[in-house]
């Protein structure tokens, strides 16, 4: 197949990168900013791989100036960050940060000299501890709390930023925090995971009629985790237990959204969301958002498994199936990504952002070169497969590169790597992978027609 050079998908298209706070500021308690979930689980011991954790991360909160100029330099003209909630409200509520409403206006600021626009995630993942001593997302006056919240964030930056995404992958927040314990804040269970999920919803549309009547211009999105899931075998216990992961892990936070409620004959143990369910919810639940953020990194293969409760499946590791592999342990698989669009293209949304998509690798620098060519195939197979969708006719509009600059992973520390931009974190000093640089070619220089893209 002969492949597109940038222009192929038109000049409106949207090319960016996407970050989230505690990945990269660091400044954990600098300025007045309270201490978050993540602040907390991390310094748990056992936690974190090597107990890593994000007080410093990539430094961000100083080197803003000089990483947006590098980002600038690669070609992109879009940046997603997200907001620290605990920045701008230590205590969740109540007393404002002014520092911290400071620092996201120099950020902004930044970017707009740079010729870049700012996309904002208003929630990924870094709840202020205060609000979890109350219970977090399984208390109902979260509704309450991320209201305030929004509404200062719209008042203070909705003047210059356009885009605003209300959650970050819900189904991750939820699911690896509140029922499996292994993301912030470690909680387990149904009985953590149910109210989380339904406040969530609930916060997802609220956020996002918040922003809209605040911001009449602003476009408003949302963004989903998912994956492609195929059932291990051609029987019907294995099908049956895909669809049931695929309801899970992809639908679950996308059809309230647009205004199917909850999937529950797909997922039976779904019903019992209603426990948390007041009468006006349901109509609550939807909204028309003006874009939805696609957030795919691989495929999962599903079996039958009578010994996991509720759903009655579990994912088989990539590494048991002898397929390519990231550093996160994830199938290599480029072709989901459009088959995410293709489900996504079903429930008619206005337009879709790939919010992130990216390879973890265990990158090395080498004589002050990071050559991560398997990055850049990935990349390239990804954005055929983006282009593929498009010419279908479902209504891709941009594509955000996850990440820019080398990280905290979350659970997995500071391990695998998935930026553009290398960083030393003994020194923080930044280099340009041979992904950035390709980045570069692509976007600004126009690849050649006639290259080969796969
Ligand atoms: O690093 C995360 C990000 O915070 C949310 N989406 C997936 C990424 C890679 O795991």
């Amino acid at each position: 197949m002969s492949l597109p050079s940038s222009e192929h998908f038109g000049s409106t298209f949207h090319w960016g990168v996407s970050t989230a706070a505690y990945q990269i500021e660091g400044a954990h308690e600098e300025d007045g900013k309270g201490p978050s979930i993540w602040d907390h689980f991390t310094h748990q011991k056992g936690r974190i791989y090597l107990n890593q954790n994000g007080d410093q991360a990539c430094d961000f909160y100083h080197r803003y100036n000089s990483d947006l100029e590098i980002l600038a330099d690669l070609g992109f003209r879009n940046f997603r960050f997200s907001l620290s909630w605990a920045r701008i409200l230590p205590q969740g509520t109540k007393m404002v940060n002014a520092a911290g409403i400071d620092f996201y206006n120099r950020v902004i600021d930044r970017c707009l000299l740079l010729g870049i626009q700012p996309w904002i995630t208003l929630y990924h993942w870094d709840l202020p501890l205060a609000l979890q001593k109350k219970g977090g997302w399984t208390n109902r006056d979260i509704l309450d709390w991320f209201q305030e919240y929004t509404s200062i964030c719209t008042r203070s930056f909705g003047d210059r930023v356009r885009h605003w995404m209300i959650l970050n992958e819900p189904m991750v927040f939820t699911g690896a925090g509140h029922f499996l314990g292994v993301h912030a804040p470690g909680m387990k269970g149904l009985k953590n995971f149910l109210p989380a999920i339904h406040h969530a919803a609930l916060c997802q549309s609220l956020g996002g009629r918040l922003v809209r009547s605040e911001l009449s211009d602003a476009s408003i999105g949302t963004t989903f985790s998912c994956s492609y899931i195929e059932p291990a075998s051609s029987r019907e216990r294995d099908k049956q237990a895909a669809i049931r992961l695929d309801t899970l892990l992809n639908r679950l936070f996308v059809e309230p959204a647009v205004g199917l409620g909850y999937p529950v004959a797909d997922l039976p143990v779904l019903k019992r969301l209603e426990e948390y369910m007041n009468p006006a919810d349901e109509a609550n639940l939807p909204f028309d958002f003006d874009f939805v953020g696609i957030q795919n990194y691989t495929r999962e293969i599903a079996r039958y498994s009578y010994w996991v409760p509720f759903v009655k499946a579990n994912l088989i590791k990539a590494a048991d199936r002898d397929v390519p592999v990231s550093a996160m342990g994830w199938e290599i698989y480029p072709e989901s990504i459009y088959y995410m669009l293709r489900k996504f293209g079903q429930y008619h949304i206005k337009s879709l952002i790939i919010t992130e998509n990216g390879l973890a690798l265990n990158d090395r620098l080498s004589e002050g070169k990071v050559q991560d060519q398997s990055r850049v195939d990935y990349i390239r197979h990804t954005l055929n497969q983006v282009l593929r969708a498009r010419r279908q006719g479902i209504p891709v509009d941009g594509y955000f590169y996850w990440t820019f600059i080398d990280n905290f992973e979350w659970a997995e520390g500071f391990y695998p790597r998935f930026g553009l931009v290398y960083n030393d974190y003994k020194n923080q000093k930044r280099v340009i992978k041979d992904s950035g640089l390709w980045w570069r070619r692509f976007i600004r220089d126009q690849i050649s027609h006639n290259e080969n893209f796969i």
